[in-house]
């Protein structure tokens, strides 16, 4: 099947704990690559919840599907609905509150249409990704004089991304409910994520449920294990200029 995450995890050599790449394990029928005792148990559940219309939930998840990897830092993710999706801003906030999905897609939506890299190597093309700006729930939330960063917590309760206050406030930084002109599906991270466009794939939290007005950086999921905290594509992580292919 092609499928090379051999290649993709050697990049990644050194790092302490290693991605379960759910597409990877699936391609070569190889469950045993992934240790964890409820891996099996982890992926029927994601795979039930992979798409709101395909009810196998497997053509999200197919090598070429668009040439997305599937990523998680957890075997399994709750699955949340438009009835059940919360997302909430507190921290350094005057106006703390909480946001349904339908109260998010009542808001002005920006489409943007952007180059998705993941740091390991892997590039999806031009993929339109839809949703509110960041700058807009935060100038709604009224961002305190002391603030300096921006926290992001995931409802798969493991997940954690950071962004400074300027980095948050870019044009091109959305809480996004689509991608591809669909809803985002739960694999993909719906019915909420992250999408930090100039950044690489790992600033862009899938699962999004939290976002924390903070003094201070801290550090995400991902930095915490070696990558950089600013992860601008093709000036961080070791990249000096941009992937040409
Ligand atoms: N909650 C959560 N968000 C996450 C991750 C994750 O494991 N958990 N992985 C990150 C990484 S490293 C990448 S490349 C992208 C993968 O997004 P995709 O699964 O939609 O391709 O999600 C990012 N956001
Ligand atoms: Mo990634």
């Amino acid at each position: 099947m092609g499928v090379d995450q051999g290649g993709v995890e050697g990049e990644e050599k050194g790092r302490p704990i290693g991605r379960r790449v759910l597409l990877g394990t699936l391609g070569l029928g190889a469950l045993g690559v992934v240790t964890a005792p409820t891996l099996q148990r982890g992926l029927e559940s994601f795979l039930a919840g992979a798409s709101d219309k395909d009810p196998t939930g497997l053509t999200d998840l197919l090598p070429n599907g668009g040439g997305f990897r599937y990523y998680s830092v957890t075997s399994s993710v709750p699955r949340r609905t438009a009835a059940t999706y919360r997302l909430t801003i507190d921290g350094l906030v005057d106006r703390p509150r909480t946001y349904t999905l339908a109260e998010l897609r009542a808001l002005p939506q920006t489409r943007m249409v952007r180059d998705v890299q993941c740091v390991t190597g892997w590039r999806v093309p031009e993929t339109p990704f839809e949703g509110v700006r960041l700058s807009r729930l935060l100038d709604a939330a009224g961002v305190r004089q002391e603030a300096g960063a921006v926290r992001f917590t995931c409802f798969d309760g493991a997940y954690t991304e950071s962004l400074t206050l300027d980095q948050a406030r870019r044009a091109d930084v959305l809480v996004a409910l689509r991608m591809r002109d669909k809803d985002l599906s739960h694999a993909h991270g719906g019915p909420a994520r992250l999408y930090v466009a100039p950044m690489y794939f790992y600033k862009s939290a899938k699962w999004l449920s939290g976002i924390t007005v903070t003094k201070d950086v801290r550090p995400g999921y991902w930095e915490e294990r070696g990558y950089d905290i600013d992860a601008w594509v093709g000036r961080s992580n070791g990249r000096d200029d941009e992937p040409t292919s």
